[in-house]
């Protein structure tokens, strides 16, 4: 980037981290997207005048909310619930809800901020949108995550609905608490509508939702590997998270013939070097979802390594994907993997690579898929679900995973054109940035100064 621009981006910032104090994850993804757009910005004065990446860089809401519940035993608990509602210019708000003890507004608006990218491209109309709460269901019952869901969507139901705001699942929220919620909405408004994505089967789900993040990840990294007249099959994968995204990354790494060596959680990893089965990722499905175990327990039962307290990147792999968490790559494991020749890293999880590691693939040249590409798949599934419940009509599970292929294709293609430099290398960061924000950029400027 030139000097110029760089003085440009570093003002801006400047203004970013002076009008939202202490928002570190915000300000980082901002500023990965403001290197990408200003030299778009600057050479086109209509999104300069406009103030488009100043107004893109404010949500258009944010709630902010008490949601008191009560444990078993009696006692009143108080959590703060939010939702951000960054950007409704090609759809309505459209992003999951975490519920994880770290979750404050800084992270919320980060994960929104990246979600409006994600939408856009995945060519579906969905604005962009994050909420959640710092409640932590981890070690609660069933009855009392369903009391803690029923007070959240007490209050958010006022804020959301089906051509408003329609939240999914994320880290803490999968088909156990979309159950909740939607309940809770039904029972509130007496409306039966398509509120929230990620819905089961028999009420109003689609087929393929629970696979659709996995799948679509590793699709974008098979893409990837294209590009280098490369596949996946026979390569090892180091997987990260043991959560909904990367169980069902390794469902589809193993059938495309890859050997999945490692899943991890937030106490530790396993080494597995004979690679995860599918009889071995059924007991994972089983310990996670059901019996909502630790991963140390996988390396008891098949007698491998566990490696208490650490992240997989320093084990031998050809191809990476973060799927746990944000930040869970830094500079050090990155140089690890470029240094053990891993060619590519597709990002399940949203931003877990640091921009000091981001910096490292880029100037190794590696295959790198930011997440607002790579896992653009779960939300876009959530898009055909929304249009399944407008139709009223089903898609076959072959019809949607088809339709998701594609998506993954097409958002691979458009990082291509947008990001692909003279010498042939392949910037998807850069490709993701721009190809996600002019669709949403121009909306904006149709639809006047709002
Ligand atoms: P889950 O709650 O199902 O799983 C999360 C996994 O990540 C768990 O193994 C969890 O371990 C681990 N984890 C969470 N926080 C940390 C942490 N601070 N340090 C280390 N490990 C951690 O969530 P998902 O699989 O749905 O989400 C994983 C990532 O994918 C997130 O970044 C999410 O934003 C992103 N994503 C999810 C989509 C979806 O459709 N669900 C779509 C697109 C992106 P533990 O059990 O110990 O907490
Ligand atoms: O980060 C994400 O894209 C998600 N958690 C999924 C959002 C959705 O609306 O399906």
């Amino acid at each position: 980037m030139s000097d110029l621009l760089d003085v440009k981006v570093n003002d801006f910032m400047a203004k970013v981290i002076a009008k939202n104090p202490g928002e570190s994850e915000f300000h980082q993804a901002v500023k990965e997207v403001v290197e990408s757009l200003m030299p778009i910005v600057e050479e086109n004065p209509k999104y300069k005048y406009a103030k488009i990446l100043e107004r893109m860089t404010e949500p258009e809401r944010v709630i902010l909310f008490r949601v008191p519940w009560v444990d078993d035993n009696g006692e009143i608990h108080i959590n703060k619930g939010y939702r951000i509602e960054m950007n409704s210019a090609i759809g309505p708000y459209k992003g999951g809800i975490r519920f994880h003890p770290t979750v404050n507004l800084g992270i919320l608006k980060f994960l929104a901020f990246e979600q409006v990218f994600k939408n856009s491209l995945t060519t579906l109309p969905m604005g962009g949108g994050k909420g959640g709460s710092d409640f932590d269901p981890k070690g609660k019952s069933d009855q009392e995550v369903m009391r803690f869901c029923q007070s959240f969507m007490t209050e958010l139901q006022r804020h959301i609905g089906a051509d408003t705001d329609v939240p999914a699942g994320d880290i803490g929220v999968g088909g156990r608490e979309i159950g909740y919620m939607f309940g809770q909405y039904k029972r509130l408004r007496n409306e039966f509508t398509g509120v929230l994505t990620g819905k089961g089967i028999e009420w109003g789900g689609s087929l393929i939702r629970p696979e659709a993040t996995g799948y679509g990840c590793v699709y974008f990294a098979d893409e990837m590997l294209k590009t280098r007249k490369e596949s996946l099959k026979g390569k090892i994968a180091a997987v990260s998270g043991s959560g909904n995204v990367a169980q069902y990354a390794v469902e589809k790494l193993i059938s495309l013939g890859a050997k999945v060596v490692t899943l991890s959680d937030s106490s530790g990893y396993i080494y597995d070097e004979g690679g995860i089965t599918t009889e071995k990722l059924a007991y994972v499905l089983d310990l996670k979802n059901i019996r909502r175990g630790r991963i140390k327990e996988y390396a008891e039962k098949y007698d491998v390594k566990y490696v208490e307290g650490q992240r997989p990147w320093g084990e031998k792999c050809d191809v990476a994907f973060p799927c746990a968490t944000q930040n869970e790559i830094n500079e050090e494991d990155a140089k690890t993997l470029c240094k053990n020749d891993c060619m590519a890293v597709s990002e399940g999880a949203n931003m877990p690579s640091t921009p000091e590691a981001v910096e490292v693939f880029l100037k190794n040249e590696i295959l790198y898929g930011p997440g607002k590409a790579a896992n653009a798949g779960g939300v876009a599934v959530s898009g055909l679900e929304m249009t399944q419940n407008s139709m009223r009509l089903p898609w076959s599970r072959e019809e949607v995973d088809s339709k998701l292929k594609q998506i993954m294709v097409n958002i691979h293609e458009t990082c291509v054109k947008y990001g692909k430099s003279s010498s042939g290398f392949i910037n998807y960061v850069k490709g993701a940035n721009i190809g996600g924000f002019i669709k949403v950029a121009n909306a904006m400027l149709a639809q006047g100064i709002v």
